[in-house]
C-alpha cells in the first residue's frame, strides 16, 4: 500500500492534511478522495483481510511467484546487496525474498515509524545475522539511505502492485526516485498487476463477503471521527467498476438517495447517485508495464508470471 497512516482519531490529533484533502476533494468535480487516507489503523486491519479474499488473487499469485522467481532473482543480482523495500508495512513478503537473496543489509522504509520498527524488529529476529536499517520517510520523493548501506549495490523491492495506485505520470516520477535513491549498478524488483477480464477483476475489489466495501466505507468512519463530521455511512454503497479505456479498477462510494452532511463545520450536499471517487488500481499489459519502467529510468531483464499471465513480477536494471 501506499502508506500506513498513524491512527490519529485514537490518539485525538487532527492530521491537517487529512483535513485539507478531504475538505477540498469532497468540495471538487468529480468527488474524489486519495486513497493514502483508507490506512488508519482499521484500514490497514482490513486491507490485511483483504489480502486473504479468494477473489483478491494478487497477493497470492505473487507470493507463487517470489518464491519460484527468488532462486532466478538471486543469480542475476548475486548476494550481498542491501535489500531496500518501498512502503514495507508489515513486510509481510520479505522473507520470501531475503531467503533467496541473502541479503547484507536490509533497508525498509515506510511513512509510519510505529509499523516500521515494529516490523523491522520482527524481521532481525528471524534473520539473525541481517543488519536491518528502518527508514521513516515518505519514498515519494529521492529518500537518503544510511551511511552503513552506502557502498553496498542495492536491490529495491517494490511489492504488491502499489504502483498501480498511480496515475502513470506519478509511477514515473516514484520509478525516478527509487533510481536516485538507490544509485547506479542497482536493480529493482517490482509487482505489477496485468489487465485482465473485468469478471474477475472487479469482484477482486467487490467480493461477496463485502471486506473491501466496508474498507471503502471505513474512509468515512475515518472522517467522522477524526474530522468532527457526521456523514451518515449507511446512505453510501461501495462500487468497483472497470474502466477500460484508461485500464484501471477505479473505487466510488455512492449516494443511495440525496444526502446533506458536515465536516468540521463545512455543508456538503450529495445529489442520489453521485460518487466519492476513492481509488484507482492501474493495470498494465506485458508491453506496457515495459514501458512504464523505462519511462522511470529502468531497463527491465528478467520477468516471471503466472500460467494465467494475472500478475507479473519485474527484474529491472539501473
Ligand atoms: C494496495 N493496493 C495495491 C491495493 C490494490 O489492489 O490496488 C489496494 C486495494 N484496494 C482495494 N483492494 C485492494
Amino acid at each position: 500500500m501506499l502508506t500506513q497512516e498513524k491512527d490519529a482519531g485514537q490518539i485525538g490529533r487532527v492530521d491537517p492534511m487529512f483535513r485539507s484533502d478531504v475538505l477540498n476533494g469532497l468540495a471538487a468535480r468529480p468527488r474524489a478522495i486519495q486513497a493514502r487516507w483508507f490506512y488508519d489503523h482499521r484500514g490497514s486491519q482490513l486491507f490485511e483481510q483483504i489480502t486473504d479474499l479468494p477473489e483478491y488473487y494478487p497477493t497470492r499469485v505473487e507470493a507463487a511467484l517470489l518464491d519460484t522467481a527468488g532462486p532466478q532473482v538471486r543469480e542475476i543480482v548475486g548476494s550481498g546487496r542491501a535489500v531496500v523495500e518501498f512502503g514495507s508495512g508489515s513486510s509481510a513478503k520479505t522473507p520470501r525474498i531475503l531467503r533467496a537473496i541473502e541479503p547484507s543489509a536490509y533497508v525498509p522504509i515506510d511513512i509510519s515509524g510505529d509499523f516500521l520498527r515494529e516490523a523491522a524488529d520482527d524481521l532481525a529476529e528471524q534473520f539473525p545475522g541481517l543488519a536491518v536499517h528502518p527508514v521513516e520517510a515518505n519514498f515519494l520523493h529521492p529518500v537518503p539511505l544510511p551511511d552503513k548501506v552506502a557502498a553496498l549495490p542495492k536491490l529495491g523491492f517494490f511489492p504488491g502492485s502499489t504502483i498501480g495506485n498511480m496515475t502513470a505520470l506519478a509511477a514515473v516520477d516514484l520509478l525516478r526516485a527509487m533510481r536516485h535513491s538507490l544509485g547506479e549498478g542497482a536493480y529493482l524488483l517490482i509487482g505489477i498487476d496485468r489487465v485482465k477480464d473485468p469478471e474477475i477483476l472487479v469482484p477482486a475489489y467487490d467480493d461477496a463477503q463485502g471486506v473491501t466495501a466496508a474498507f471503502n466505507l471505513n474512509l468515512l468512519d475515518r472522517i467522522n471521527r477524526e474530522l468532527d463530521a457526521d456523514i451518515p455511512v449507511d446512505a453510501f454503497r461501495h462500487k468497483s467498476v472497470w474502466n477500460a479505456d484508461i485500464e484501471r479498477i477505479e473505487m466510488h462510494l455512492e449516494a443511495q438517495r440525496d444526502i446533506a452532511f458536515t465536516v468540521n463545520g463545512r455543508p456538503f450536499d450529495l445529489a442520489k447517485g453521485e460518487t466519492i471517487h476513492t481509488e484507482n488500481s492501474h493495470k498494465y499489459t506485458p508491453s506496457g508495464a515495459r514501458l512504464l519502467l523505462r519511462s522511470g529510468g529502468w531497463t527491465p531483464v528478467a520477468e516471471w508470471t503466472d500460467d494465467d499471465d494475472s500478475f507479473a513480477l519485474i527484474l529491472a536494471e539501473a
